[in-house]
């Protein structure tokens, strides 16, 4: 009688060790999101009373399952808001911290849906993207203090895309 026997349990074991391999990477869980180190990203809020406003970038892109700590900073003579519904209602937030002369000051924790940072003035928002999406949203909704018109219709109106 011819064996054939250790041909196929070689290939069995094979078999056996690539689908605990997969099983192992697979069902491994990704435990604490908002653990991870953070990925930084920073938004100027630029310009001038009676002139224009800004944000720089005005196109902000971020990834699903990803912490990002996204620096906010008004280098403009003017109070600015950072508002995209769209935005607030697919992530995660960690914490808002304020900083000021390079210092934390405060930490701020639960759900945001905008936040306002007056002219010099640094904040950091730590979150984590859980759904996808394109949001055209982000704006200013602040007068402008000599046209009296909004930063947005100034141009200060922005995107963010979540992939
Ligand atoms: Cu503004």
């Amino acid at each position: 009688m011819k064996l054939v026997a250790p041909l196929n349990l070689n290939f069995l074991l094979k078999c056996f060790f690539l689908a605990f391999v997969l099983c192992f990477t697979d069902c491994l869980a990704k435990g604490d999101l908002t653990r991870q180190k953070p990925l930084e990203v920073e938004i100027l809020f630029k310009g001038k009373v009676g002139e224009s406003h800004f944000y720089d970038p005005s196109v902000l892109k971020f990834e699903t399952g990803k912490l990002y700590k996204l620096k906010l900073i008004n280098t403009s003579d003017s109070k600015h808001y950072f508002s995209s519904h769209g935005f607030t209602n697919s992530i995660f937030t960690r914490k808002i911290q304020i900083v000021k002369n390079k210092k934390k000051i405060a930490e701020i924790k639960g759900k945001i849906n905008e936040v306002e940072v007056f002219p010099g003035n640094t904040i950091e928002w730590w979150f984590v993207p859980i759904k996808t999406g394109e949001f055209n949203d982000l704006y200013c909704g602040i007068k402008d203090k000599k046209t009296g018109v909004s930063h947005s219709e100034m141009g200060m109106m922005g995107t963010i895309i979540i992939e």
